[in-house]
């Protein structure tokens, strides 16, 4: 969603704020501006609609430059997408930027009118604007002053980096409810909603928390915590490489992502796994905080992707670590009245560690009695890892599509270790064995599936046409539907549902026609014969179906078979995912549609 970059330095940050805003862009956002401070003490604001790259050619037709600035990608809340709504938004001499929602706008909006403001936006931002330029004219306080007293006006998120012009040697911070990095410079400094925005010019990061207030100068930085002590944060130097945001020899980021699995769940395993071959989670090991080994149930909370990880994961805690699992929508979750499971351990899932809905589900979650909390995530850093009693990261690297690939089966992977690990806790050591040796396995198989992307771009071409797709699975193949018809929906904009194909006869059997595309996971496993009687119903009334099996069937024209190559039992649900994605890319791709920056959606979820 917004992402934000803020520079103060000896030197023109022009390209700066370009370049940072430009590697934003896969956040997903509607328009973009930027705003500096010039030479002769004239706030210079453009803004435009559409892609980053109309702003870049505004900003190079009008050759300005400055030493300190903002530049922002705005995805939409409050006030439709247009040009005024844009940000920068400018009272007077006060420049602000920001990621948030504030919820009691609209009284602001009637207060301030009354002060005699003018608005401009229909943004929850301009308020903001307008609140500190009131607020500090009633006193003539600091910045930092004036907006400590304003945002204790403020009701909902207010990520924001502002500028006075009447003193145009600092940026100040407020983070509340999304994230803000500090880049530390030789010549300047700077501010980003992600370090990746930052990652060509430095490797040395300050993250705010919640309730920081920071000034920012060019050679100095100083933050002040929620109850406005001066406090020293940890610099920490990013192992993230600046090429691995770059596409290389791919088209698109989805692409490269895909094909970088065997290599990011090899990382993974790598990471995690001792050289006895025996599991290895740091924060995991010692006696008094085994905590898993007191739990009586696991409740797991996610969204979107991490949360179909989730799903497939219940089945294995289940059945191979027999512990009870539950699994909830991070939104739903946080916003009911819970009756929580006597000894349960809570875990979150989420490729970002910012994701809105989960952070709140895990804030409320602490005040629950819960046994204790487990964050697995991709984000070093990030909030829910720093919120979190524990964490495990994924070993994925950036994930910059939109449409979330390679961090779904670094989680599966993480989530079946630790699977394992639960069973070593309770001594079913078979269990773990067995599940490590099937997790070598997978990238060599994956690597295997990914060689087949021809045969799956010819079914690709055919089912671009489509307006409605069925995704139907068995057991832990259910889940892996659920994302196989996300991708399609996400990316490829066809309306695609899953069912477990049980459900078939209680409802959606009345959608199937000639015109109804059924595609069916369907490995050798113990409900195959189940799923082959689904087929033939689906057949019997004429629905194209699709199958990707392990397996040949007798079946009829309207059935296509597209055989994969046998997997352990353990880690298919993660082996068949990959020709899912595969899928849903290259009809994405046939149809000529946006891969990495789906239309509406954002990759980092941060407002509710
Ligand atoms: N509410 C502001 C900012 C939106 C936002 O943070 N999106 O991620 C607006 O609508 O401009």
């Amino acid at each position: 969603m917004c992402g934000i970059v803020a520079a103060v330095t000896r030197y023109n940050i022009i390209n700066i704020l370009l370049e940072g805003i430009k590697k934003l862009e896969y956040r997903g956002y509607d328009s973009s501006g930027l705003a500096v401070v010039d030479h002769k003490n004239n706030i210079i604001r453009i803004r435009c609609v559409g892609k980053v790259n109309e702003l870049i050619k505004e900003v190079n037709k009008k050759k300005i430059s400055g030493h300190i600035g903002m530049a922002h990608t705005r995805w939409a809340t409050h006030g439709k997408i247009s040009k005024e709504n844009t940000h920068p938004h400018i009272s007077s001499n006060i420049i602000v930027v920001h990621n948030g929602v504030i919820n009691n706008n609209s009284i602001l909006r009637v207060f301030l009118k009354k002060q005699g403001y003018i608005f401009y936006s229909d943004t929850d931002t301009e308020v903001i604007a307008h609140l500190l330029h009131w607020e500090q004219n009633k006193k003539k306080d600091s910045l930092q002053q004036t907006i400590r007293k304003s945002i204790k006006k403020l009701h909902g998120n207010y990520s924001m980096v502002v500028i006075d012009k009447n003193n145009p040697f600092q940026l100040i911070a407020a983070r509340s409810g999304s994230p803000l990095v500090i880049g530390l410079g030789e010549e300047g400094n700077f501010i980003a909603s992600d370090q990746i925005a930052l990652l060509h010019i430095t490797k040395r990061f300050v993250y705010l928390e919640e309730g920081d207030v920071a000034i920012v100068k060019k050679k100095e930085i100083n933050i002040f915590n929620r109850k406005n002590f001066k406090i020293e944060r940890k610099v920490t130097i990013s192992n993230l490489q600046y090429k691995s945001a770059k596409k290389g020899k791919y088209s698109h980021y989805m692409e490269k992502e895909i094909y970088e699995q065997p290599i990011s769940i090899r990382n993974t395993l790598k990471h995690y796994l001792k050289e006895n071959n025996s599991i290895y989670f740091p924060e995991l090991e010692s006696k008094e905080k085994n905590i898993f080994y007191h739990a009586e149930h696991i409740q797991i909370v996610a969204c979107g992707t991490s949360y179909n990880a989730a799903l497939v994961s219940k089945y294995w805690f289940e059945s191979l670590a027999n512990i009870p699992c539950d699994v909830e929508i991070a939104s739903e979750f946080s916003s009911r009245k819970l009756a929580v499971r006597k000894k349960s351990f809570l875990i979150t899932l989420s490729q970002s560690g910012e994701t809105a809905d989960t952070l709140s589900a895990l804030r409320y979650a602490k005040k629950l009695g819960y046994l204790g909390n487990l964050t697995i995530c991709n984000m070093e850093g990030s909030s829910l890892v720093k919120e979190s009693d524990f964490h495990i990261l994924t070993q994925a690297g950036i994930e910059i599509g939109v449409a979330s690939t390679k961090s779904f089966t670094t989680q599966l992977t993480v989530l079946l270790m630790l699977v394992a690990k639960i069973a070593d806790f309770k001594k079913k050591y078979f269990i773990s064995k067995k599940i490590i040796h099937s997790l070598s396995t997978l990238p060599s198989q994956i690597e295997k599936i990914l060689k087949k992307n021809e045969l799956i771009k010819t079914i690709a071409n055919k089912l671009s046409n489509k307006k409605n797709i069925l995704f139907l699975g068995r057991g832990e193949y259910y889940p892996i539907a659920i994302e196989g018809a996300l991708k399609i929906k996400e990316i490829a904009y066809i309306h695609a549902e899953a069912y477990p194909a049980g459900e078939l006869k209680h409802g959606p059997l009345a959608l199937i026609d000639e015109n109804m595309t059924v595609i069916i996971i369907a490995p050798k496993n113990l409900l195959l014969e189940k799923i082959q009687n689904n087929i033939k119903e689906i057949c019997l009334r004429g629905g194209l179906i699709y199958v990707f099996s392990d397996q040949d069937f007798d079946c009829e024209d309207n059935v296509h078979i597209i055989k994969l190559p046998k997997v352990q039992e353990l880690i298919a649900p993660i082996f068949y995912i990959i020709p899912l994605q595969l899928l849903a890319y290259y009809i994405a791709l046939s149809k000529g549609k946006n891969i990495d920056q789906p239309r509406h959606l954002a990759k980092s979820v941060t407002v509710e």
